[in-house]
């Protein structure tokens, strides 16, 4: 509920899209922090794609700075894509005309969300116990992979 009285309202906005969350990454193009790589994901000046990103929806009006002319993927040979153990990237699955659109997932329209996801789930029954500092029994420790994030070469220095 908005702080009502005490400044700006502030409201909680759910993290999954399919609870009322919103689409992270091209909201965070929109508010001018980075531009959407050839990995799918938000590659920004300063950290690369290696961030994570969190929204509060606040009871103002706020104007957007808008889409930036940011883009490192136009000289780069596909890093993120070649790191990718599934090829996740390797065909063409949305097309402008079927999606009504022309911005695509991966910009050319080539991400897998399925495949991607099979890697999670690999992440996942791989995953060990493990003893973790803060806490007093193992708890189990799933690495997911970010391969796509950790071999973009932008924001590594
Ligand atoms: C569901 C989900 C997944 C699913 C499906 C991913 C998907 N793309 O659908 C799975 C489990 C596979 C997944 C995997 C990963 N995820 Co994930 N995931 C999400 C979640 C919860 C929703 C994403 C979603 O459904 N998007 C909607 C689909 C339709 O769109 P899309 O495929 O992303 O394509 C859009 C963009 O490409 C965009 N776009 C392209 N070009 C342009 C240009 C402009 C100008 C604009 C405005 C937009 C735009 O338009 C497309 C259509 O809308 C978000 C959190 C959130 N609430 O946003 C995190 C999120 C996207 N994931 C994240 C991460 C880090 C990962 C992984 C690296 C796994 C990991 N180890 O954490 C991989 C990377 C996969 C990849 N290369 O995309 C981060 C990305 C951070 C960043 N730097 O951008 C997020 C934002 C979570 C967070 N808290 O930070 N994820
Ligand atoms: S590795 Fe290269 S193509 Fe991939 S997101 Fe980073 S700059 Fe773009
Ligand atoms: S998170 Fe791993 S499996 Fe998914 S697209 Fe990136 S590199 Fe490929």
């Amino acid at each position: 509920m908005p702080d009502a009285g005490k400044g700006i309202g502030t409201f909680h906005m759910p993290y999954h899209v399919e609870k009322g969350g919103t689409y992270l990454k091209d909201a965070s193009v929109l508010a001018g922090l980075g531009c959407i790589g050839r990995n799918n994901i938000l590659v920004t000046p300063e950290f690369g794609p290696r961030v994570r990103l969190r929204a509060l929806t606040l009871d103002a009006e706020i104007p957007s700075t808008g889409p930036t002319a940011f883009d490192p993927c136009s000289d780069c040979d596909d890093l993120c894509r070649k790191a990718c153990p599934q090829n996740s990237f390797g065909e063409k699955l949305y097309h402008s005309n079927d999606y009504g659109q022309e911005i695509l997932p991966a910009r050319d329209g080539s991400f897998s969300r399925p495949v991607c996801n099979g890697q999670m789930e690999e992440d996942n029954t791989v995953a060990r116990e493990q003893t973790v500092e803060g806490f007093d029994d193992p708890v189990k420790v799933i690495k997911y992979c970010r391969n796509c994030e950790l071999a973009c070469p932008v924001g590594k220095n």
